[in-house]
């Protein structure tokens, strides 16, 4: 069995779960060097936690995403069992990072060394949305990202996205409470600052958290609620 067959089959649930392949040749950062290829995993998100977090990030939806983070991780452990087994060199790009683990350009950037966005549309499975979220066909933005850098090429099945298919909706950027989204649609020529603010995002993220889950974290999630595709 090839490689991708392999990896289809320890992912649990076809219903809970998107897989993808990606070509990221000239595309990673220097410290992951000669590791150009990529498997993405996209974990959907409980339909009823995100339809109760329309105003805003409550503890169910906090739970949610610490398990939704534990569960894309033990997948992907698994996953690299496999690939060693296969000889194939890989890294897993978690997540997230916890705040101990940014490095000091982070909060002047608010940029990770490696974007799981960015590897989920060189892997077909959608487009990124006017608030800078990822959105898939099946699931639309509600759904973690996880991805795994590996040093051997895989078998694309399908062709990366390069522009927006949002249309003329704007619902996300009018909910946003930061008012991060300018309403300009993406494609893959237009950079991040173009078209959103991370910073007013963040900043909003961090009131929310504290104001209402008494937590000194960037949780909110309005835009992935309120999205029509996926709902
Ligand atoms: C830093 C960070 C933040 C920052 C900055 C957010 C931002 N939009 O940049 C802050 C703290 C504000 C934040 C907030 C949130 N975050 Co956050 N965050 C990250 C993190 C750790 C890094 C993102 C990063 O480096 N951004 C830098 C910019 C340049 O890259 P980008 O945003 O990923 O997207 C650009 C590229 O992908 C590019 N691109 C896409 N395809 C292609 C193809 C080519 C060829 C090229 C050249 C470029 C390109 O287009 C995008 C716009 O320019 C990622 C995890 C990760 N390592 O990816 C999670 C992540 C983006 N966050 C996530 C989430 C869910 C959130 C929140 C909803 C909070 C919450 N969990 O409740 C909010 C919503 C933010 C929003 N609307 O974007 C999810 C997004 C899921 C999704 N459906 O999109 C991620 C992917 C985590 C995950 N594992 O799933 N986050």
């Amino acid at each position: 069995m090839h490689i991708e067959e392999r990896i289809k089959v320890i992912l649990p649930d076809e219903d809970e779960y998107l897989l993808g392949f990606a070509d990221l040749r000239n595309m990673v950062d220097e410290k992951y060097k000669g590791h150009d290829f990529c498997i993405v995993i996209g974990k959907r998100l409980d339909n009823q936690i995100m339809d109760s977090i329309a105003q805003g990030p409550n503890m169910d939806y906090f739970d949610h995403y610490h398990e939704t983070n534990r569960k894309l991780t033990e997948i992907s452990e698994k996953i690299l069992k496999e690939l060693k087994e296969e000889n194939i060199s890989c890294i897993l790009i978690k997540p997230t990072l916890r705040d101990e683990e940014l490095d000091n350009n982070h909060l002047k950037t608010l940029t990770c060394d490696f974007s799981h966005k960015m590897a989920a549309t060189r892997a077909g499975l959608g487009w990124i949305g006017k608030t800078d979220l990822f959105v898939s066909e099946r699931f639309g933005p509600r759904l973690r990202l996880v991805s795994i850098l590996v040093n051997h090429p895989l078998e694309y099945s399908k062709t990366p996205v390069t522009q927006s298919r949002c249309g003329s909706c704007t619902l996300c950027v009018e909910e946003c409470p930061a008012s991060a989204g300018n309403g300009k649609l993406w494609n893959v020529g237009v950079k991040r600052e173009e078209f959103f603010d991370a910073f007013a995002c963040r900043k909003k993220c961090r009131e929310l958290s504290h104001k209402l889950l008494n937590k000194e974290i960037s949780l909110c999630g309005i835009c992935m609620s309120v999205c029509p595709i996926g709902k």
